[in-house]
């Protein structure tokens, strides 16, 4: 780790938007901690809106805003017309919301505990999210970050999201049918996964035209195995990237790279994935992870790694048998055979996002005001021998703004650039870009640019990471709101703002107010999405189909209790088990009307779950508490919810 690289710059930079350069380390720091208190404090830099003090509801009249924006309101009974699915970040979980009404439908639980749905509170669901041999959970923490669909032919297939776990260095699948959570995986040798991809068709097979793959980049370097030993061995410290099998959620192969990982993207035509690189200075501290001027976007050959892996070229790490391959600069010195290309991308970037016509990778600069556009047919010209610097892969780098970190498209050829330094979403031509950095000093790639309330982070568009975005709307997903709802205390909401980008001019359009934190998201065309309303009765192997099947069974001290809901009853009205039994419920709900979900609770056994239409959920638990429990449904159900109950007796040993 070079901690002997610790340049600090005396120049202060320009902040005024004329003069905008690459930011030195002492003035990015300033800058940082101005731009946050500008922004949160007193909004200063924002002549145009005005800045209420802290703690005061907007006064802005209802009318006004109704008919500006009424255009875009969805009526009570109306309909929306896309599906965001959206992480939750350090809440562990995956949020659905409409929009453009800004609803918020569903709340999936991945990586946390969920009372509401029973989530880690089930046997079903703790094996999924992963146990200890005494049947804990592994974890109850979780952090997501990025949200992305299984593709097919480009564009959303509706089968599965993907969403990463940063804490613990996890991946896990929704299945969009009962969008719930069916698989966990935790990635050996990494620490802190951040970004994750998948592919959107097969780099080998050229007939599979889906997803097959999913791309995990790791943010923190540790020492490789981490197992205690190396702590002080700079040397030892490495990030490596995996690969993991879309269906079986298995980790297929992992390279290893100079520097670290953030975000990754694929092309559209499954051969390359990429990563951008804050961190090639392999810092411990952040002012030596931003002491270099440039990092970089790493690109990965994914044929040639599968191919190297086919081939036995790899080793592996501790007691992990995962296959892992040699991605970095030193081993990889002809382009011709080369895993890697590691292409200059200024200074510290944040985001790497793929146009929806298959041609760029954008990576926003994050300490550098720019984006810097990069040409996926010069990155398979410099794998094929073809260009002499991985450099040479840059068509554009225009200046946008201060803080840019994630990029959306329009189908247009338009970008839109999050800028969080800024508080603003700057929209950017990438041909006039390209023309500019060709040396055309008569265009400007900035076409406008909006307000947002305030330091967005992540921001995209409607289908806009498919080949077919639409270019209708652009959601800012917004880390600070602080006078744009009614207070509730310190913690203020996040905040998701609406923008419409059909016309010239974008415009904002509605503030949806949003747990934290949300980060990356997908916005998706309702049609795309098809659930089921009813769960599967065989879907479970140990579904109770009949009431008549209610029953306790005992084999000496493992008892199964076996039950059904009906509304407005339990299978059983009562039944007995005894002290020290270690107890096994299986409830199956055999209603079959849509929505009509159960819930099931057991007081001070800290049992607590929902059961819908035709779905069969199980718990485990010792009955060491004596003594009579009012088993009861949780949700409301039917006109005798309240007297839906059962009698829980657990005799006295
Ligand atoms: Cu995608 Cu938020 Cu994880 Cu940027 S990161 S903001
Ligand atoms: Cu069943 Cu409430
Ligand atoms: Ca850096």
């Amino acid at each position: 780790m070079s901690t002997d690289n610790k340049r600090i710059k005396s120049e202060e930079a320009p902040l005024d938007s004329g003069k905008r350069k690459f930011l030195s380390t002492t003035a990015m720091i300033t800058l940082a901690g101005a731009g946050l208190s500008v922004g949160v404090a007193s909004c200063k830099n924002k002549e145009n809106t005005p800045a209420p003090s802290s703690g005061e509801a907007p006064t802005q009249p209802a009318a006004t805003a109704s008919a500006q924006y009424g255009e875009f309101e969805v009526r009570p009974g109306q309909l929306d017309d896309y599906y965001e699915f959206s992480s939750g970040g350090h809440s562990g979980e995956v949020r659905v919301y409409a929009l453009p009404s800004g609803r918020t439908l569903k709340r999936i639980p991945v990586f946390n505990v969920d009372c509401e749905s029973g989530w880690g509170i089930t046997n079903e669901s703790k094996a999924i999210m992963g146990t200890e041999p005494d049947g804990s959970l592994r974890y109850k923490t979780g952090d997501t970050h990025h949200v992305h669909g299984s593709y097919a032919d480009g564009t959303y297939d509706g089968r599965y999201l993907f969403v990463n776990d940063k804490i613990h260095g996890r991946i896990a699948r929704i299945r969009l049918d009962y969008m719930v959570c069916d698989k966990v995986t935790e990635i050996p040798n990494v620490q802190g996964t951040h970004g994750i991809f998948p592919d959107k068709r097969d780099p080998v097979d050229s007939k599979i035209n889906r997803t097959t793959r999913v791309f995990l980049g790791q943010e923190f370097h540790i020492p490789q195995p981490n197992d205690g030993r190396d702590e002080n061995d700079p040397a030892k410290y490495y990030c490596v990237f995996t690969c993991v099998d879309a269906e079986t959620m298995k980790p297929r192969w992992q390279c290893k790279v100079d520097g670290n990982m953030d975000l990754i993207a694929t092309s559209y035509d499954g051969t390359l994935a990429a990563s951008n690189q804050y961190n090639t200075e392999n810092g411990v501290h952040y002012e030596d992870m931003m002491s270099a001027e440039r990092d970089a976007c790493v690109f990965f050959h994914i044929a040639r790694i599968e191919a190297a892996v086919k081939a036995g070229k790899y080793f592996t790490i501790g007691k992990s048998k995962v296959p892992v391959v040699d991605g970095t600069k030193k081993a990889n010195r002809d382009p011709k055979t080369s895993l890697t290309c590691y292409v200059p991308v200024p200074k510290n970037p944040h985001g790497v996002n793929a146009t929806p016509d298959g041609k760029y990778f954008v990576c926003a600069g994050k300490l550098s005001p720019t984006a810097t556009v990069i040409d996926l047919t010069l990155i398979r010209k410099w794998f094929d021998g073809g260009l002499k610097e991985p450099r040479d892969t840059v068509v554009a780098e225009p200046e946008i703004g201060l803080g840019p970190l994630h990029t959306g498209f329009d189908g247009r050829g338009n970008a839109y650039t999050t800028l969080f330094l800024d508080s603003q979403i700057v929209k950017w031509n990438i041909d006039k870009a390209i023309a500019q950095f060709k040396g055309d000093k008569t265009v400007e790639p900035v076409m406008d640019r909006v307000d947002v309330h305030y330091q967005p982070g992540h921001g995209f568009t409607s289908m806009g990471e498919t080949k077919e975005p639409d270019g209708k709307f652009f959601i800012s997903d917004n880390k600070f709101t602080k006078d744009r709802f009614l207070p509730v205390g310190p913690r203020h909401p996040d905040s998701g703002q609406l923008i419409d980008i059909r016309g010239d001019k974008m415009r904002l359009v509605a503030d949806h107010s949003t747990h934290p934190e949300p980060h990356d998201a997908i916005i998706v065309k309702r049609d795309i999405i098809r659930t089921k309303q009813i769960n599967d009765l065989n879907e479970h192997p140990l579904a109770v189909k009949n009431a008549k099947d209610c029953r306790v069974e005992r084999r000496g001290k493992k008892v199964t209790v076996l039950l059904t809901s009906q509304a407005p009853a339990f299978g059983l009205r009562e039944f007995t088990i005894k002290q020290g039994d270690e107890v096994t419920l299986i409830l199956t709900n055999l209603d079959k009307v849509e929505d009509l979900t159960h819930g099931f609770a057991i007081p001070q056994y800290d049992i607590n779950f929902v059961v819908n239409p035709q779905q069969t959920k199980s718990v485990t638990f010792k009955a060491d508490k004596p003594g009579v429990y009012w088993v009861y449904c949780t949700n409301f159900c039917h006109a005798l919810h309240l007297e839906m109950r059962s009698r829980m007796i657990v005799e006295k040993a």
